[in-house]
């Protein structure tokens, strides 16, 4: 493994060895200068990286798109990238005139503008988002064969805002107060039920900024609620209603969709937290190797209970794992990228990660997944992904 590195360096050294010497030849300044500025950028035209797209018949503009993970760089996703998960379209909100109405069990009722909601003292954190359902299929045993396919509902990003904390103190909490439930401004009206608690904790942001800029139209512009390490789907966008309850809603999203139909035909409601979760994204199903040799294998990990602590990689099929390197930073409740040199020798190989969280919960395999949840429901799944390199270099599902 140490050999394989140094390796490895000495070849990079050698290639910038190579640059180095054909720029100091000197003498080949471009002869035309090149493009103006421009006042908003867009990414070079060579590059085609894009999430895919699909529509679901429930509603008009329902579905998702998902965010390409095999081909993006370090743990935050470009907000172009994020992926989308729309329940009735992508609302056209005016910034200028949507407010953010906070009733019912408080000592007074309030609406803010957006200007009143950036007068407070603005706080950014970068987190993971991951809907419920991303990868729904897997627990029944439908494994799409890329990861983007498989894990694309699942982005990084610097959000900023206000912690929702700050503005219901503005209104004042009536002791009855319980639950908030979150109300979006989407045709559908999506709304949940938070419990108080929860909404308290000074990392839930009510969020306009999405890394360094506004939210985009599809992530929630103008307002969103952002819940770190919860499923995707409390963090509300269009957010345009706080109501303060004694009980919660029993919104459709939170009877109808994301519960979990148990063994026993219970169903248990409000599950909340994203468990810890890994997967391999280089090289990944639908990735070819070209060559023998060394190749690094990398990936993401996260969890909604607070920071990863280890990541292990298996590249004989689960018989033997070795730690794998995590890379800073490592913040919780975000996307951790971590890397394990490996060298092919050319033969079919499965390879796998597994992660460990800080409070020691481990990952689970599909069949301890099952054994416990059954397989009614497939939400907040989070078993193991592995990937079959075959002798041709082709990776697929494994
Ligand atoms: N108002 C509203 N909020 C919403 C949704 C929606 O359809 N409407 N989708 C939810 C779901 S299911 C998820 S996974 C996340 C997706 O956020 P994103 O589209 O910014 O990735 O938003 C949640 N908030
Ligand atoms: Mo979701």
């Amino acid at each position: 493994m140490a050999r394989s590195r140094r390796k490895f360096i000495a070849l990079s050294t050698g290639v910038t060895a190579v640059a180095l010497s054909s720029c100091n030849k000197g003498g080949d300044e471009p002869s035309t200068s090149g493009a103006n500025m421009r006042p908003y950028g867009d990414r070079a035209p060579q590059e085609k990286i894009q999430r895919t797209i699909r529509e679901l018949t429930a509603s008009p503009g329902t579905g998702s798109s998902r965010t390409p993970l095999q081909d993006i760089y370090g743990i935050i996703t470009p907000s172009s990238l994020h992926y989308e998960r729309h329940h009735s379209g992508v609302p056209a909100i005016d910034p200028a005139t949507h407010s953010l109405l906070i009733h019912g069990l408080v000592d007074k009722p309030l609406a803010f503008t957006m200007d009143d909601i950036r007068r407070f003292p603005a706080v950014s954190r970068i987190i993971f988002l991951e809907c419920g359902g991303n990868s729904v299929g897997e627990q029944s045993g439908k494994f799409p064969e890329t990861v983007q396919g498989s894990h694309g509902l699942l982005s990084g990003t610097q959000w900023t805002g206000v912690p929702v904390s700050v503005v219901l103190r503005e209104a004042g909490l009536k002791p009855e107060a319980k639950w908030m439930l979150a109300e979006g401004a989407d045709a559908c009206r999506m709304a949940r039920s938070i419990p108080l608690d929860k909404a308290l904790d000074p990392e839930v942001l009510l969020a306009y900024g999405q890394n360094g800029e506004a939210l985009r139209p599809e992530n929630g512009y103008p307002l969103r609620l952002i819940i770190p390490g919860w499923e995707g789907n409390t963090n509300v966008k269009w957010l345009r209603r706080l109501h303060l309850t004694a009980e919660p809603a029993m919104s459709s999203k939170e009877t109808g969709y994301y519960t979990e139909l148990r063994p026993d035909g219970k169903a248990e409601m409000f599950t909340f937290v994203m468990e810890a979760r890994s997967v391999i994204t280089r090289p990944s199903g639908g990735q070819k190797l070209t060559s023998h040799g060394f190749h690094e294998i990398t990936g993401l990990a996260w969890t909604g209970r607070g920071k990863i602590r280890q990541v292990e990689v298996s590249v004989d099929n689960g018989k033997t794992w070795a730690d794998a390197e995590l890379q800073e930073p490592i913040l919780p409740k975000a996307l951790t990228a971590f890397r394990f040199p490996w060298r092919w020798d050319g033969e079919e190989a499965v390879i796998q990660c597994r992660c460990t969280d800080e409070t020691g919960y481990l990952q689970p395999t599909r069949e301890e997944l099952i054994a416990v949840r059954g397989l009614n429901s497939g939400y907040h799944y989070n078993g193991l992904r592995p990937w079959r390199v075959k002798a041709t270099g082709e990776v697929e599902s494994a």
